[in-house]
């Protein structure tokens, strides 16, 4: 089945927030922010930029009947900033106006004046200067100190990985409007509905009952909607509760990559310890993490990188901690992978540089220490139908890796210009929420009177398909058409308390609510069929708008029975509720089973590099990955080769800039460069792993959003393969993204 929405968005009838019909007396909004990265505001003159015609009011923290507060997990972020600014972009006015070009036109009016504080913008130095958001977080397992005295190798190094700006297609943006009894509603484009309709609650002082949060579709979130959609809701809602007139806010790209937070860029130091036969016996690893000025998600992102410290690996002594710095940057967020992509390319950095120092392949480490059944992970979970070594070996075998090799030596050989280069990728990738208590959803089901049906979930849309697969699961649980099913909006009144669209599970939690709540309703109609057909109700089964019996079709329409139910009075809507089972999590002995299962795959890179000009192509990808069984191939591999361009892009060529006064440098497209279709590799294959599929996933379809992201650091070690080849005194970096001006320094370092 396609995806759902891919009529409508080719003919551009999809909707997204700044599609929506406005109300004739709807006013915009638009953001006065912080110019300076640290200081104390000394004075703001707002005179002039008030006096502007057809400006409305301007909104500061002096405005909010409620708490001055939007921290999600931590309480330390002002909506609007008061005595201090902590970093550029910070919000601290609001202005409404009745055009957003009157808005802008008085914003510039608005004259500041700061006392400037030392401004911090690397983690390292936050470190040194003890600025951290909370207390660090530390995994370990065995003993690495007497593990590394047993070590026939042990070697140090560093690794750094940039952020990554999410460049949704639609910005942030919502538009609310006053409903009666002074009641909001706010159309959003958030990943997380009740995360915004809490915080707008908490600004204004109000109960959530009076605020309704709607969300049609994203266009893309990738993690910059899990948190950071919820100030511009917040902001509006505050105008909307003084002037009782609809607001309007959608950012422009400008002002969206200026004030919002990005992929956390992380500078670590390892540690590894290897015996003769190559085997990893230890692992030391700190990680400090550029949390930027609040903490935002930090700490639970900080803690998926604790948990993916090992990646694909089974290591038996471990010890690694993570601190959560603080700087003068915007808050960082979730960012597809949130926090595991950053925890993957150190142990591979860590690999590359034992491989290096000991002249053998870094595959050959790799595969030496794949994870196993019955392994157990930093964390305590053990290791159950694992899929590490399968794909790797279907890789190599399918692929003809060894072939791949010889090719590429031999071009290497009869080419001085042109070098390529090759490497292999395994992932895996723990699947729930690391938060326990975020694990449940809930869908609401309602089945009309001709038998059309209506779905209601805690799913949002962003262009991942859920929507679609919600739709399939459920024509496929009641064995109706899906052309008689309708996804309806995620709404706050129709499924309250929703975890965000977050952490690849968005369709194994929503999708098993929808598959409780069908399974009910299927329950009902069946007694209802059973005495229509006068047979017992065992035999009875729902297929191709039909009720078969003993598995074979009879005369009774769907539609029939539901109308003969409804003439009944019996029930023809049901509210599912999953709550993943099984897992658990204890903070204070940083022990537990905190993931539903894992997924795993390996992806091969080839790669050919322009040794003069330092440019690179790909020129193929080559993959097999651990979709279990997957309920829709086509959606899935989408999934796949999207998470695999990100990844590509966030290793090789999205630089993201500060200057040391805590300005962003990288602040347009022209500066800010993200894969193309021109920067994709020229070929992409996709082998799903042959496997039973896994009784923890939603019909046994393994999450797929956020893992197959970790291909893409096969593309950097491809690259450093390649400058080997070509420059036989490169000493390998872990220094990512492998632009090409690194890349073309790196063929000439001590050449
Ligand atoms: N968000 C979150 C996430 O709140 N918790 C998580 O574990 C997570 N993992 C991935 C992406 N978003
Ligand atoms: Mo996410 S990084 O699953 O919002």
């Amino acid at each position: 089945m396609r995806n759902i929405d891919s009529y409508g968005h080719v003919r551009g009838e999809s909707l997204f927030v700044d599609d929506i019909i406005v109300r004739q007396d709807t006013l915009y909004g638009l953001t006065f922010d912080s110019p300076i990265a640290h200081g104390k505001i000394k004075n703001i003159n707002y005179d002039k930029a008030a006096q502007v015609d057809g400006v409305i009011k301007i909104f500061t923290h002096k405005d909010i009947n409620g708490e001055n507060q939007i921290g999600g997990i931590l309480p330390d972020e002002p909506l609007w900033a008061e005595d201090e600014v902590h970093f550029m972009g910070q919000p601290i006015a609001f202005i409404v106006a009745i055009s957003e070009s009157i808005a802008k036109k008085a914003r510039a009016l608005i004259t500041i004046e700061i006392d400037e504080l030392p401004v911090i913008t690397t983690a390292k130095e936050a470190k040194e200067k003890g600025s951290y958001i909370n207390a660090p977080r530390s995994f370990m397992l065995g003993d690495t100190e007497k593990a590394f005295t047993n070590c026939d190798y042990v070697f140090e190094g560093e690794s750094f990985s940039n952020g990554q700006e999410h460049l949704y297609l639609e910005t942030q943006g919502c538009y609310a409007v006053p409903m009666e009894n002074g009641n909001i509603k706010i159309t959003s484009s958030t990943q997380g509905p009740t995360a915004v309709q809490k915080i707008v609650a908490r600004v204004l002082g109000v109960a959530m009952h009076t605020i309704e949060i709607d969300v049609i579709r994203l266009g893309g979130g990738f993690g910059g909607k899990e948190d950071q959609a919820t100030p511009w809701a917040v902001m509006a809602a505050v105008a909307v509760q003084h002037l009782k007139k609809p607001v309007k806010y959608i950012l422009n790209r400008h002002d969206d990559l200026r004030m919002t937070g990005k992929r956390h860029p992380y500078e670590s130091t390892f540690k590894i310890g290897l015996t003769k036969d190559l085997k990893i016996k230890a692992f030391d690893v700190e990680f400090l993490q550029n949390s930027g000025a609040a903490a935002d998600l930090s700490p639970a992102v900080a803690e998926r990188t604790l948990f993916h410290a090992t990646n694909s690996y089974f290591i038996p002594n471990v010890s690694s901690i993570i601190r959560s710095c603080k700087t003068n940057l915007p808050p960082n967020t979730a960012f597809r992978g949130f926090g595991g992509p950053q925890g993957m390319f150190v142990i591979e950095s860590a690999i590359a540089h034992a491989a290096y120092k000991l002249g053998v392949d870094k595959s050959e480490i790799q595969e030496a220490n794949l994870l196993t059944e019955g392994d157990e992970f930093s964390y305590g979970q053990i290791a159950t139908q694992v899929e590490a070594k399968a794909c790797w070996r279907m890789t190599k075998e399918a692929f003809q890796f060894d072939k791949l090799q010889k090719e590429v030596a031999l071009f290497n050989k009869e080419n001085t210009v042109l070098k390529k280069g090759l490497s292999l990728m395994p992932i895996a990738f723990g699947i729930s929420f690391t938060n326990t208590q975020m694990n449940h959803a809930r869908a609401l089901i309602h089945i009309y009177q001709d038998g059309s049906v209506g779905v209601s979930t805690g799913a949002v849309e962003m262009g991942q398909s859920v929507n679609t697969k919600m739709l399939q699961i459920t024509a496929n649980t009641l064995g109706i058409h899906p052309s008689k099913v309708k996804l309806e909006t995620t709404n706050t009144t129709r499924v309250a308390n929703t975890s965000p669209s977050a952490a690849s599970s968005t369709a194994d939690l929503n999708g098993n609510a929808v598959l409780k709540a069908c399974s009910a309703l299927i329950k009902r109609l069946t007694k209802v069929a059973a005495t229509m057909l006068s047979v017992e109700e065992e035999i009875i089964s729902f297929k191709d708008d039909k009720v078969f019996v003993n598995n074979n079709k009879s005369d009774l329409f769907w539609e029939k029975v539901v109308e003969q139910a409804m003439s009944q009075r019996v029930a023809l809507s049901e509210n599912g509720h999953y709550a993943t089972p099984v897992i658990h999590f204890d903070k204070t002995k940083e022990k537990g089973h905190p993931f539903a299962y894992h997924v795993y795959g390996t992806a091969i890179t080839m790669v050919t590099v322009d040794c003069l000009r330092g440019t690179y192509k790909f020129d193929a990808v080559k993959i097999v990955h651990d979709f279990g069984k997957s309920m829709n191939l086509g959606i899935d591999i989408g999934q796949v080769e999207g998470a695999l361009a990100q990844g590509i892009g966030w290793m090789t060529m999205e630089e993201i800039a500060f200057n040391e006064k805590g300005k962003l440098l990288s602040n347009t497209l022209s500066s800010y460069k993200v894969p193309d279709i021109f920067s994709v590799p020229k070929e992409i294959d996709i082998i799903p792993l042959e496997t039973l599929g896994n009784h923890m996933a939603v019909l046994k379809s393994k999450a797929v959003g956020e893992p197959p992201l970790m291909y893409g650091i096969g593309a950097y070690f491809a690259i450093q393969d390649a400058v080997k080849a070509f420059n036989k005194n490169y000493q390998p970096k872990f220094h990512a993204p492998f632009t090409p001006e690194k890349v073309l320094m790196s063929l000439y370092a001590d050449k």
